[in-house]
Protein backbone atom coordinates (compact mmCIF):
# COMPACT_ATOMS: atom_id res chain seq x y z
CA UNK A 1 0.00 0.00 0.00
CA UNK A 2 1.18 3.65 -0.23
CA UNK A 3 -1.30 5.19 1.89
CA UNK A 4 1.77 5.27 4.78
CA UNK A 5 3.70 7.71 2.18
CA UNK A 6 1.21 10.05 1.31
CA UNK A 7 1.28 12.18 3.67
CA UNK A 8 4.79 12.82 3.96
CA UNK A 9 4.30 13.01 -0.05
CA UNK A 10 2.10 16.10 0.54
CA UNK A 11 4.13 17.48 3.24
CA UNK A 12 7.03 17.94 1.02
CA UNK A 13 5.30 19.48 -1.51
CA UNK A 14 3.89 21.83 0.61
CA UNK A 15 5.54 25.71 -0.89
CA UNK A 16 7.54 24.06 -3.24
CA UNK A 17 7.35 25.08 -6.80
CA UNK A 18 6.29 21.92 -8.68
CA UNK A 19 7.12 20.78 -12.32
CA UNK A 20 5.25 17.55 -13.04
CA UNK A 21 6.93 15.71 -16.14
CA UNK A 22 6.42 12.73 -18.20
CA UNK A 23 7.82 10.17 -20.70
CA UNK A 24 8.33 12.18 -24.26
CA UNK A 25 5.72 10.71 -26.78
CA UNK A 26 3.10 11.14 -23.97
CA UNK A 27 0.32 8.87 -23.73
CA UNK A 28 -3.30 8.64 -22.31
CA UNK A 29 -2.37 7.46 -19.12
CA UNK A 30 0.44 9.73 -18.63
CA UNK A 31 -1.91 12.47 -19.69
CA UNK A 32 -4.64 11.63 -17.43
CA UNK A 33 -1.88 11.31 -14.55
CA UNK A 34 -0.37 14.91 -14.93
CA UNK A 35 -4.13 16.33 -14.99
CA UNK A 36 -5.16 14.40 -12.08
CA UNK A 37 -2.37 14.85 -10.02
CA UNK A 38 -2.03 18.71 -11.12
CA UNK A 39 -6.08 19.01 -9.57
CA UNK A 40 -4.92 16.55 -6.86
CA UNK A 41 -2.41 19.27 -5.61
CA UNK A 42 -4.07 21.82 -6.36
CA UNK A 43 -6.56 21.25 -3.84
CA UNK A 44 -4.00 21.58 -1.43
CA UNK A 45 -1.79 24.72 -2.58
CA UNK A 46 -4.12 26.87 -3.90
CA UNK A 47 -1.13 29.52 -4.65
CA UNK A 48 1.72 27.42 -5.59
CA UNK A 49 3.31 26.90 -9.08
CA UNK A 50 2.00 23.49 -10.13
CA UNK A 51 3.32 23.58 -13.68
CA UNK A 52 2.79 20.44 -16.67
CA UNK A 53 5.59 19.75 -19.02
CA UNK A 54 4.91 18.10 -21.94
CA UNK A 55 8.02 17.19 -24.93
CA UNK A 56 5.74 15.42 -27.65
CA UNK A 57 2.04 14.14 -27.70
CA UNK A 58 1.68 10.72 -29.67
CA UNK A 59 -1.11 10.79 -32.65
CA UNK A 60 -3.39 9.36 -30.85
CA UNK A 61 -2.92 11.46 -27.48
CA UNK A 62 -3.75 14.24 -29.82
CA UNK A 63 -6.60 12.74 -31.12
CA UNK A 64 -8.01 11.55 -27.83
CA UNK A 65 -7.62 15.37 -26.69
CA UNK A 66 -9.60 16.77 -29.78
CA UNK A 67 -12.18 14.04 -29.41
CA UNK A 68 -12.08 15.12 -25.44
CA UNK A 69 -12.54 18.69 -25.96
CA UNK A 70 -15.77 18.19 -27.94
CA UNK A 71 -17.42 16.33 -25.26
CA UNK A 72 -15.42 18.59 -22.18
CA UNK A 73 -14.86 22.42 -24.29
CA UNK A 74 -14.13 23.48 -20.52
CA UNK A 75 -11.29 21.13 -19.44
CA UNK A 76 -7.95 22.68 -19.94
CA UNK A 77 -5.28 21.03 -21.17
CA UNK A 78 -2.36 23.73 -20.47
CA UNK A 79 1.43 22.93 -20.44
CA UNK A 80 4.57 24.12 -20.81
CA UNK A 81 6.44 23.41 -23.56
CA UNK A 82 9.20 25.07 -22.53
CA UNK A 83 10.58 26.16 -19.16
CA UNK A 84 13.13 26.76 -16.96
CA UNK A 85 14.01 23.82 -14.79
CA UNK A 86 15.82 26.06 -11.99
CA UNK A 87 12.95 27.93 -11.69
CA UNK A 88 11.21 25.09 -9.48
CA UNK A 89 11.86 23.22 -6.08
CA UNK A 90 10.95 19.57 -6.81
CA UNK A 91 10.22 17.40 -9.53
CA UNK A 92 7.38 14.99 -10.10
CA UNK A 93 8.34 12.56 -12.73
CA UNK A 94 5.04 10.36 -13.78
CA UNK A 95 4.61 7.55 -15.56
CA UNK A 96 8.36 7.39 -16.44
CA UNK A 97 10.80 4.64 -15.06
CA UNK A 98 13.82 6.03 -16.58
CA UNK A 99 15.14 9.55 -16.48
CA UNK A 100 16.73 9.16 -20.22
CA UNK A 101 12.84 8.74 -21.30
CA UNK A 102 12.00 12.91 -20.55
CA UNK A 103 13.26 14.92 -22.99
CA UNK A 104 13.99 18.30 -22.83
CA UNK A 105 15.36 21.48 -25.46
CA UNK A 106 19.12 21.92 -25.50
CA UNK A 107 19.51 18.33 -23.68
CA UNK A 108 19.10 19.30 -20.51
CA UNK A 109 18.68 16.69 -18.07
CA UNK A 110 16.60 16.92 -14.35
CA UNK A 111 19.48 14.99 -12.94
CA UNK A 112 22.13 17.28 -13.70
CA UNK A 113 20.11 19.91 -11.40
CA UNK A 114 20.38 19.57 -7.55
CA UNK A 115 16.77 19.67 -7.12
CA UNK A 116 14.59 16.92 -5.93
CA UNK A 117 12.67 14.36 -8.14
CA UNK A 118 9.69 12.18 -7.26
CA UNK A 119 8.75 9.15 -9.03
CA UNK A 120 5.27 8.31 -9.58
CA UNK A 121 4.64 5.17 -11.72
CA UNK A 122 3.88 1.66 -12.38
CA UNK A 123 6.84 0.34 -14.60
CA UNK A 124 9.21 -2.07 -12.79
CA UNK A 125 11.44 -0.53 -10.57
CA UNK A 126 14.33 -1.58 -12.36
CA UNK A 127 15.47 1.57 -13.46
CA UNK A 128 15.00 4.20 -11.20
CA UNK A 129 17.92 6.13 -10.37
CA UNK A 130 18.21 7.95 -6.86
CA UNK A 131 15.30 6.54 -5.20
CA UNK A 132 13.61 8.70 -3.11
CA UNK A 133 11.66 7.49 0.29
CA UNK A 134 8.85 9.25 -1.38
CA UNK A 135 8.63 7.93 -4.45
CA UNK A 136 5.08 6.24 -5.28
CA UNK A 137 5.58 3.42 -7.11
CA UNK A 138 3.13 0.11 -7.47
CA UNK A 139 3.93 -2.19 -9.89
CA UNK A 140 0.63 -4.24 -9.42
CA UNK A 141 -1.45 -1.03 -10.91
CA UNK A 142 -1.69 -1.57 -14.89
CA UNK A 143 -1.34 2.30 -14.91
CA UNK A 144 -0.30 5.42 -13.53
CA UNK A 145 -3.82 7.04 -13.44
CA UNK A 146 -5.03 4.46 -10.76
CA UNK A 147 -1.77 5.54 -7.82
CA UNK A 148 -3.21 9.03 -8.59
CA UNK A 149 -6.88 7.71 -8.65
CA UNK A 150 -5.40 5.84 -4.78
CA UNK A 151 -3.80 9.13 -3.54
CA UNK A 152 -6.58 11.40 -4.29
CA UNK A 153 -9.59 8.29 -2.29
CA UNK A 154 -7.00 8.17 0.78
CA UNK A 155 -7.86 12.50 0.83
CA UNK A 156 -11.27 11.78 0.23
CA UNK A 157 -11.15 14.25 -2.89
CA UNK A 158 -14.19 13.74 -5.31
CA UNK A 159 -13.01 13.93 -8.75
CA UNK A 160 -15.02 15.49 -11.63
CA UNK A 161 -16.61 14.01 -14.45
CA UNK A 162 -13.77 14.68 -17.02
CA UNK A 163 -10.99 13.69 -14.68
CA UNK A 164 -12.84 10.79 -13.96
CA UNK A 165 -13.40 10.12 -17.91
CA UNK A 166 -9.44 11.07 -18.06
CA UNK A 167 -8.69 7.86 -15.64
CA UNK A 168 -10.56 5.42 -17.46
CA UNK A 169 -9.19 6.53 -20.64
CA UNK A 170 -5.82 5.52 -18.77
CA UNK A 171 -6.73 2.84 -17.22
CA UNK A 172 -8.41 1.60 -20.63
CA UNK A 173 -5.31 2.09 -22.75
CA UNK A 174 -2.70 1.20 -20.24
CA UNK A 175 -4.46 -2.08 -19.74
CA UNK A 176 -4.88 -2.85 -23.18
CA UNK A 177 -8.18 -2.60 -22.50
CA UNK A 178 -8.26 -4.97 -19.43
CA UNK A 179 -5.64 -8.07 -21.71
CA UNK A 180 -2.89 -7.27 -19.16
CA UNK A 181 -5.12 -5.77 -16.07
CA UNK A 182 -5.88 -8.11 -13.67
CA UNK A 183 -9.29 -7.69 -10.99
CA UNK A 184 -7.68 -5.01 -9.61
CA UNK A 185 -7.79 -2.76 -13.00
CA UNK A 186 -11.32 -3.99 -13.31
CA UNK A 187 -12.52 -2.77 -9.82
CA UNK A 188 -10.94 0.38 -10.15
CA UNK A 189 -12.66 1.52 -13.30
CA UNK A 190 -16.23 0.81 -11.87
CA UNK A 191 -15.46 2.50 -9.10
CA UNK A 192 -15.39 5.67 -11.98
CA UNK A 193 -18.05 4.47 -13.92
CA UNK A 194 -21.67 6.18 -13.54
CA UNK A 195 -24.58 7.73 -15.38
CA UNK A 196 -22.15 10.78 -16.17
CA UNK A 197 -19.13 8.53 -16.87
CA UNK A 198 -20.23 6.29 -19.45
CA UNK A 199 -17.73 3.22 -20.74
CA UNK A 200 -19.20 3.29 -24.18
CA UNK A 201 -18.63 7.24 -24.51
CA UNK A 202 -15.41 6.62 -23.52
CA UNK A 203 -14.70 3.91 -26.07
CA UNK A 204 -15.59 6.34 -28.53
CA UNK A 205 -13.34 9.14 -27.08
CA UNK A 206 -10.46 6.46 -27.69
CA UNK A 207 -11.32 5.50 -31.32
CA UNK A 208 -8.91 6.67 -33.62
CA UNK A 209 -9.52 7.47 -36.96
CA UNK A 210 -7.40 6.53 -39.40
CA UNK A 211 -6.23 8.28 -42.20
CA UNK A 212 -7.46 7.86 -45.78
CA UNK A 213 -4.50 6.66 -47.67
CA UNK A 214 -4.09 4.27 -44.17
CA UNK A 215 -6.83 2.72 -45.07
CA UNK A 216 -5.96 2.86 -49.03
CA UNK A 217 -2.72 0.79 -48.31
CA UNK A 218 -4.46 -1.77 -45.85
CA UNK A 219 -6.83 -2.59 -48.60
CA UNK A 220 -4.31 -2.99 -51.51
CA UNK A 221 -1.93 -4.37 -49.49
CA UNK A 222 -4.95 -7.38 -49.03
CA UNK A 223 -5.85 -7.49 -52.99
CA UNK A 224 -2.35 -8.12 -53.22
CA UNK A 225 -1.57 -10.59 -50.87
CA UNK A 226 -0.18 -13.69 -51.23
CA UNK A 227 -0.78 -17.12 -49.55
CA UNK A 228 2.15 -19.72 -48.12
CA UNK A 229 0.76 -22.44 -46.20
CA UNK A 230 3.41 -24.27 -44.68
CA UNK A 231 2.06 -27.27 -42.24
CA UNK A 232 -0.50 -25.36 -40.31
CA UNK A 233 0.79 -21.96 -40.41
CA UNK A 234 0.02 -19.27 -43.06
CA UNK A 235 2.63 -16.87 -44.21
CA UNK A 236 1.41 -13.55 -46.31
CA UNK A 237 3.46 -11.30 -48.52
CA UNK A 238 2.09 -8.57 -49.84
CA UNK A 239 3.81 -5.08 -51.02
CA UNK A 240 2.23 -1.55 -51.13
CA UNK A 241 3.85 1.70 -51.70
CA UNK A 242 4.01 3.01 -48.12
CA UNK A 243 2.45 2.20 -44.28
CA UNK A 244 4.06 -1.12 -44.50
CA UNK A 245 3.91 -1.48 -40.84
CA UNK A 246 0.26 -0.69 -40.30
CA UNK A 247 0.00 -3.25 -43.12
CA UNK A 248 1.98 -5.87 -41.89
CA UNK A 249 -0.28 -5.66 -38.56
CA UNK A 250 -3.13 -5.94 -40.79
CA UNK A 251 -1.91 -9.06 -42.04
CA UNK A 252 -1.76 -11.01 -38.32
CA UNK A 253 -5.21 -8.97 -37.39
CA UNK A 254 -6.84 -11.06 -40.80
CA UNK A 255 -5.83 -14.19 -39.91
CA UNK A 256 -1.98 -14.72 -41.27
CA UNK A 257 0.53 -16.09 -38.46
CA UNK A 258 3.23 -14.22 -40.26
CA UNK A 259 2.91 -11.10 -42.64
CA UNK A 260 5.55 -10.05 -44.98
CA UNK A 261 4.95 -6.93 -46.55
CA UNK A 262 7.26 -4.69 -49.00
CA UNK A 263 7.03 -1.23 -49.54
CA UNK A 264 9.99 1.68 -51.14
CA UNK A 265 11.59 4.15 -48.84
CA UNK A 266 13.92 6.35 -50.62
CA UNK A 267 14.79 4.20 -53.16
CA UNK A 268 15.26 1.23 -50.60
CA UNK A 269 13.51 -1.73 -50.04
CA UNK A 270 11.78 -2.25 -46.78
CA UNK A 271 10.22 -5.10 -45.38
CA UNK A 272 7.78 -4.98 -42.31
CA UNK A 273 7.50 -8.20 -41.10
CA UNK A 274 5.16 -9.17 -38.23
CA UNK A 275 4.29 -12.74 -36.27
CA UNK A 276 1.75 -13.77 -33.60
CA UNK A 277 3.26 -13.79 -30.41
CA UNK A 278 1.75 -17.65 -29.87
CA UNK A 279 3.75 -18.89 -32.74
CA UNK A 280 6.89 -17.50 -31.62
CA UNK A 281 6.27 -18.83 -27.81
CA UNK A 282 5.50 -22.31 -29.67
CA UNK A 283 7.95 -22.14 -32.40
CA UNK A 284 10.96 -20.11 -31.14
CA UNK A 285 10.62 -17.86 -34.06
CA UNK A 286 12.01 -14.47 -33.99
CA UNK A 287 12.13 -12.08 -36.93
CA UNK A 288 14.41 -9.87 -35.33
CA UNK A 289 16.86 -12.10 -35.36
CA UNK A 290 16.12 -13.63 -38.88
CA UNK A 291 15.83 -9.75 -40.25
CA UNK A 292 19.02 -8.86 -38.27
CA UNK A 293 21.51 -12.01 -39.65
CA UNK A 294 19.89 -10.91 -43.28
CA UNK A 295 21.39 -7.36 -42.87
CA UNK A 296 24.29 -8.63 -42.25
CA UNK A 297 24.59 -10.41 -45.03
CA UNK A 298 23.05 -8.12 -47.38
CA UNK A 299 24.40 -4.30 -46.01
CA UNK A 300 21.19 -3.45 -44.92
CA UNK A 301 19.85 -2.16 -41.38
CA UNK A 302 17.57 -4.63 -39.24
CA UNK A 303 16.55 -6.11 -36.37
CA UNK A 304 13.61 -5.64 -33.83
CA UNK A 305 11.63 -8.15 -31.68
CA UNK A 306 10.26 -11.72 -32.28
CA UNK A 307 7.07 -10.83 -33.22
CA UNK A 308 7.63 -7.14 -35.10
CA UNK A 309 10.91 -6.53 -37.13
CA UNK A 310 11.94 -4.60 -40.01
CA UNK A 311 14.80 -4.66 -42.78
CA UNK A 312 16.00 -2.05 -45.02
CA UNK A 313 18.24 -2.92 -48.02
CA UNK A 314 19.40 -2.12 -51.37
CA UNK A 315 18.91 -5.51 -52.65
CA UNK A 316 16.08 -6.47 -54.85
CA UNK A 317 13.04 -7.20 -53.14
CA UNK A 318 12.38 -10.78 -54.49
CA UNK A 319 15.74 -12.47 -53.09
CA UNK A 320 15.35 -11.16 -49.98
CA UNK A 321 11.53 -12.23 -49.74
CA UNK A 322 12.96 -15.37 -50.85
CA UNK A 323 15.62 -15.79 -47.82
CA UNK A 324 13.19 -14.25 -45.19
CA UNK A 325 10.67 -17.13 -45.87
CA UNK A 326 12.94 -19.90 -46.16
CA UNK A 327 14.35 -18.78 -42.92
CA UNK A 328 11.06 -18.30 -41.11
CA UNK A 329 10.10 -21.84 -42.83
CA UNK A 330 12.65 -23.77 -40.64
CA UNK A 331 10.98 -22.91 -37.66
CA UNK A 332 7.29 -23.73 -38.73
CA UNK A 333 7.65 -27.10 -40.27
MN1 LIG B 1 1.57 4.01 -18.01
Amino acid sequence: MLSSKFKDFLAFLKSKKILIVTHDLVDIDSLGSCYALKFFLTQYFKNQEIIIYFSELTKSTKNFINNFKVKFPEFNFSYKKDITLSKFDVFLVVDTNNLNQIVFKDNLDISHTNIPYIFIDHHSARKYSNKSVLDLINENYSSTAEIILELCEHFNLKLTIPLKTLIVSAILTDSGFFRHGNNVTILNVSKLLSEDVNIQDILLLLQNDIDISAKIANIKGLQRVKLIRQGNYLIGITNVSSFGASVASMLIKMGFDIGIVISKEQNLNRFNTRAKKTVCIKTGLNLGKILEEISEKYKGSGGGHDGAASLTTSMEPERIALEIINRIKQFII
